[in-house]
């Protein structure tokens, strides 16, 4: 399916996937790309050295392109920055804040950079900066989200800039991605169904809450941080969401609680203090897949809605 961003990227399916801080490691990345989207290993907080090893390891398990995350509250974001440079990594996506201060140098190495925006303002600023697309992430993505819904997001940023967008935030199969194009986006960035995916390193015990999650199972905490987080709904989720609505946790004792606690989920599928991020599309998936699977049938699905 050609687009834009098939264009841009050299890729065949216009699909990324999510940059999952913790979770988005080399093997999924090199899944996706090898069944022809954007597979993309998350920064995160990640050590330097660690990152090295996973983007090298990634060029060892595919000649295909991909992507790296930087999120840019980690506190080493300057020197993944640097990195993706000097591994010459094709793709840069950003998440959790303005890139703007890498972007003269990302360029000039010629990196792809496409960040991820929770508004329109932020999307003008990017294509200004001389970003390459946009991610329009809506809040019903997993982990760090903004407010502004996909549908409501996608469309205002398509009119305002020039530079393709790509849709995020409750796409999980064909019919997400026929709605993304639309309403006018050249791609898709897909998060939580990848996490129901074979190669997907997660402990079992996390994709198991996402295949057996319902419509009503994702919860938002830490809005009162300045932070909100998007989470299966847990005991633990549970006491956050109560402990910040009725002022039992200061946002403070919030932060305590939730230190390590996505490394738990992912590593050691902790239930009492693990954070499972995941979007509010779980409730739809169903079923642990092959990537390349996943990708295949949903580009089927959406190519016959399209009428393609
Ligand atoms: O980044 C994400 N999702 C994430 S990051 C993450 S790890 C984390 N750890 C500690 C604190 C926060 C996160 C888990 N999930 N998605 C992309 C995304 N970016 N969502 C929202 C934004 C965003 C928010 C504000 C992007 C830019 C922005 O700009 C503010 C500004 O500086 O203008």
């Amino acid at each position: 399916m050609k687009s834009a961003v098939t264009e841009l990227l050299g890729i065949e399916y216009p699909i990324f996937q999510g940059g999952m801080a913790w979770i988005a490691e080399s093997t999924l990345a090199a899944a996706v790309s090898n069944a022809g989207g954007l597979g993309i290993i998350a920064g995160g907080s990640a050590p330097i050295d660690y990152l090295r090893e996973q983007i090298r390891r990634c060029k060892s398990l595919t000649d295909k392109p991909f992507g790296v995350n930087i999120m840019l509250m980690s506190p080493n974001a300057e020197e993944l920055a640097q990195l993706v440079i000097d591994e010459k990594v094709p793709v840069v996506t950003t998440g959790a804040g303005n890139p703007g201060k890498y972007m003269a140098a990302w360029k000039e190495a010629g990196v792809k950079v496409v960040p991820v925006i929770p508004s329109v303002a932020l999307a003008v600023r990017m294509e200004r900066a001389g970003a390459d697309a946009v991610i329009a992430e809506g809040t019903e993505s997993g982990g760090h989200i903004g407010e502004n819904t996909t549908m409501c997001l996608v469309p205002q940023v398509v009119d305002a800039v020039k530079i393709p967008v790509i849709a995020a935030g409750g796409i999980a199969d064909g019919r997400g991605i026929a709605a993304s194009f639309m309403l006018g986006a050249q791609g898709v960035q897909v998060g939580t169904r990848f996490l129901a995916s074979e190669e997907c390193q997660i402990h079992p015990t996390y994709k198991e809450l996402v295949v057996k999650a319902k419509d009503t199972d994702s919860i938002v905490t830490g809005r009162y941080t300045g932070h909100p987080c998007r989470n299966v709904k847990t005991k633990f989720t549970k006491k956050l969401a109560s402990g910040e609505k009725d002022g039992s946790l200061t946002p403070d004792e919030f932060e305590q609680l939730t230190l390590g606690s996505l490394r738990k989920a992912v590593q050691d599928g902790n239930l009492e203090e693990g954070s499972f991020l995941c979007g509010a599309i779980a409730g739809m998936i169903n079923e642990v897949k092959p990537a390349k699977e996943i990708i295949e049938e949903m580009f089927a699905q959406a190519d016959k809605l399209l009428g393609k």
